[in-house]
């Protein structure tokens, strides 16, 4: 594995502008969609939208040990405009049109309650004070067979956990997000139940590289990505992600998780990315990264095995996927 110092590692290096915006070029003029009459790059209306503004940049994030060095980072364009977030739409390109305008992050309130000692009230100036920030660099794996590299900024889910002291009956811990009717997709529109609800246990949410996002690319969270906070488990199926978290009560019994809850057969509580247990419907043998032709190997735990595996032994994956 490849492992830079922390001064040594540029955005710049990994996925230069030209080559990300060349490869939409040839993408639209594959598609004959947008080359005019003399050639010249033309963005069709469609598209226009779409290339996501940038966000404010965040103070004194700094690089994790944690993060993973031996790929190349997707371009900022691809991680904020091909996305899932059903409460904007179910198609890739719905969150990036909707969510800005729709979702409202300031002001902001996360309550972390439950089996807890000390019950926590978070405003939106508090997300980015929860711990010291920190860049994480992680592979993600959607359950639908993609997979994107992304530089979050976030915290430890532990370092929040531990400010609420949890009792001895903490066992699990529930996410919701937040869930605004009118502003929103229905649950008959999105095909799921809102609010989205998501859950861990205790000792996954507990790990250090389990964390509360809050940025990406060194800048505030952009809104189709989950603004203001969002879970990120990167050995886990993208799903489990949850974004725009208002509600974390720890519990005693396993939490509703919300695709789970919409098919059990196919998407599982634990949802451990796996490459040798199939979605019901296709193969999880392989995926295909943004940005790139062929597709590759997906690896177990996403290629995090070796720093999560421990979790799990002793559990038969295949019944508990
Ligand atoms: N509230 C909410 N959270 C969500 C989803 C959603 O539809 N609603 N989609 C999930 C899925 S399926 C994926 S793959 C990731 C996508 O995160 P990204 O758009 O930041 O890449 O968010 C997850 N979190
Ligand atoms: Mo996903």
């Amino acid at each position: 594995m490849l492992i830079r110092k922390p001064g040594e590692f540029r955005y710049s290096d990994v996925t230069p502008r030209e080559v990300y915006l060349r490869r939409r070029e040839f993408i639209r003029s594959a598609s004959g969609l947008a080359v005019g009459a003399a050639g010249a790059l033309a963005v069709p209306p469609w598209l226009a939208g779409l290339s996501a503004q940038r966000g404010q940049k965040l103070p004194g994030v700094k690089p994790s040990p944690l993060s993973t060095r031996d790929e190349k980072v997707n371009s900022y364009d691809d991680i904020t405009t091909y996305n899932n977030f059903y409460e904007f739409g179910t198609d890739k390109d719905d969150p990036a049109k909707n969510a800005p305008g729709r979702l409202k992050t300031n002001p902001w309130k996360l309550t972390v309650e439950g089996e807890v000692t000390k019950k926590l009230e978070l405003g939106y100036e508090d997300l980015f004070t929860i711990a010291p920030l920190e860049e994480r660099i992680y592979r993600m794996r959607c359950v639908e067979a993609w997979s994107i590299v992304v530089p979050w900024v976030g915290v430890p889910l532990s370092a929040l956990l531990k400010k609420v002291e949890p009792t001895s009956k903490a066992k699990y811990v529930a996410f919701e997000s937040l869930y605004e009717r009118g502003r929103m997709l229905r649950s008959e529109e999105a095909g799921i139940d809102f609010p989205y609800v998501e859950g861990l246990r205790l000792d996954e949410a507990m790990h250090p590289l389990t964390i509360l996002a809050v940025g990406l690319y060194g800048e505030k969270l952009p809104e189709q990505n989950g603004a203001p906070v969002r879970l990120v488990v990167p050995w886990k199926y993208g799903f489990k992600g949850i974004k725009s978290i208002v509600r974390i009560r720890l519990v005693e019994r396993e939490p509703p998780a919300t695709w789970n809850i919409a098919n059990s057969r196919e998407y599982g509580f634990y949802s451990n990315v796996n490459p040798e247990v199939d979605h019901p419907r296709w193969s999880q043998a392989s995926e295909r990264r943004l940005g790139e032709f062929f597709r590759r190997k997906t690896q177990m735990f996403n290629g995090y095995a070796d720093q999560v595996a421990s979790l799990y032994t002793g559990m038969d994956l295949r019944k508990l996927y």
